[in-house]
């Protein structure tokens, strides 16, 4: 497979096999791979970038898996550094922040032994009390499928209980890596590939959206990465209900993998272009900021990525494996950083609905540069 050919099958809308997929994360021409990704993008979605206003919160680190990778769960409560929110206390997360509310909250836990499952239905119900608009994208299909054998329940009933207490949609963490080599050395003890898939199965079947990951540059193959992304086109073949997929850079500090660099910045534009290529069928692709830097991820949105992510506020998962990312980043600064891509800002809710489009360049950049929460305020009423 040449990057030629490629192109041929790219402009001619053709879907690309695994061998073309395995070409392109091996093509030493990142620019013509980033091109041909961009040209997919702007077919897509012209030059709308997606972010949106969230918020992150992990209630627990507890978590009975042993993932090579993390760095952020605690094997049992008691344990240094073990920690369980009352629900009261995740509720005063965004109690704190009703002044600038976010239109998200992102809830992504440890697995924990000794929590009743009314603990997250109640968890829920309160945050829809103090917003009841916002949307709740809670638990990996990791946890759903935690929940249903701790529980003795079915998918579907674990996903009908949790969306009449007020779940919204799933996020797409808990992938890593399908392909059983990887998976029995970096995390053996939770949901295999096919639980995975057959939780994001039961829930698009449910009516729920869901978004998927991969978790690269530790100590898989490229081969392994195309595996990844073929099982997941092909669920979204059967299902369509995925909206977003998200490469996620692996972060080394403090966890079992911590002998391994983390991936560069060449790998992270790369990923991000090739899951553009081989995911026609999944509408956006993310470049998640708290993974690549700000910086990366304002680059990848050349390189095939028409999303962000969001504010997110308080970071803990990539901040415990070393990241030197921002916690979270204000709306302004995500606006300033899709501008400068040459790109239009647009402020989503969770569902893609639009929010907000922002022009392509209306404010001198110097106007936008301005970190200080009260001048942005000032700034806000400003921008069209
Ligand atoms: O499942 C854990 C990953 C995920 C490390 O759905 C690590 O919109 C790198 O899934 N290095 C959680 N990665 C985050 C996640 C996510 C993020 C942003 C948006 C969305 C979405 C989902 O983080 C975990 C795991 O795959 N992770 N440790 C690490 N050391």
């Amino acid at each position: 497979m040449t990057i030629e050919s490629i192109a041929q099958k790219v402009q001619q809308g053709e879907r690309l096999d695994e061998s073309d997929a395995l070409a392109l994360f091996l093509e030493p021409d990142l620019l013509a791979v980033g091109a041909l990704a961009n040209t997919v993008r702007e077919r897509m979605h012209g030059d709308r970038t997606y972010f949106n206003r969230n918020m992150r919160i992990e209630v627990t680190n507890v978590c009975v898996a042993s993932c090579l990778f993390c760095s952020f769960a605690k094997l049992e409560e008691g344990a240094p550094g073990a920690h369980t929110m009352k629900v009261e206390e995740a509720w005063r997360e965004l109690e704190m922040r009703m002044d600038d509310p976010p239109s998200e909250v992102h809830i992504v836990n440890g697995l924990h032994p000794g929590l009743p499952f009314s603990y997250y239905e109640e968890l829920l119900r309160g945050f829809k009390r103090i917003k009841p608009d916002v949307h709740m994208k809670c638990f990996t299909a990791v946890e759903i499928h935690f929940f249903a054998q701790h529980y003795k329940m079915t998918y579907a009933e674990v996903l009908t209980r949790l969306r009449e207490a007020g779940l919204d949609s799933l996020p797409g963490g808990g992938a890593e890596i399908f392909h059983e080599d990887v998976r029995k050395r970096i995390s053996h003890d939770k949901a295999n590939a096919d639980e995975y898939l057959e939780v994001h199965r039961v829930a698009h079947r449910l009516g729920l959206r869901t978004n998927a990951t991969m978790l690269y540059g530790h100590i898989e193959t490229f081969e392994h990465r195309v595996d990844h992304l073929m099982r997941l086109r092909k669920l979204q073949d059967e299902t369509g209900g995925m909206q977003a997929f998200i490469p996620l850079a692996f972060h080394p500090d403090g966890n079992g993998m911590k002998n391994l660099p983390a991936p560069t910045a060449v790998d992270d534009l790369r990923t991000v272009a090739v899951s553009r290529l081989v995911l026609d069928n999944v509408p956006h692709i993310k470049a998640y900021w708290v993974s690549m830097t700000p910086k990366i991820a304002q680059l990848g949105l050349r390189f095939g990525a028409d999303d962000i992510d969001g504010t997110i506020v308080h970071e803990t998962i990539y901040h415990a494996a070393g990241s030197r990312s921002p916690q979270g980043l204000s709306y302004n600064e995500l606006v300033r950083l899709i501008r400068e891509a040459g790109r239009i800002p647009v402020e989503r809710d969770t569902l893609y609905n639009v929010v907000r489009e922002h022009p392509k360049s209306a404010l001198p950049e110097n106007a936008v540069k301005v970190r200080d929460r009260k001048a942005e305020r000032h700034l806000l009423p400003v921008l069209p």
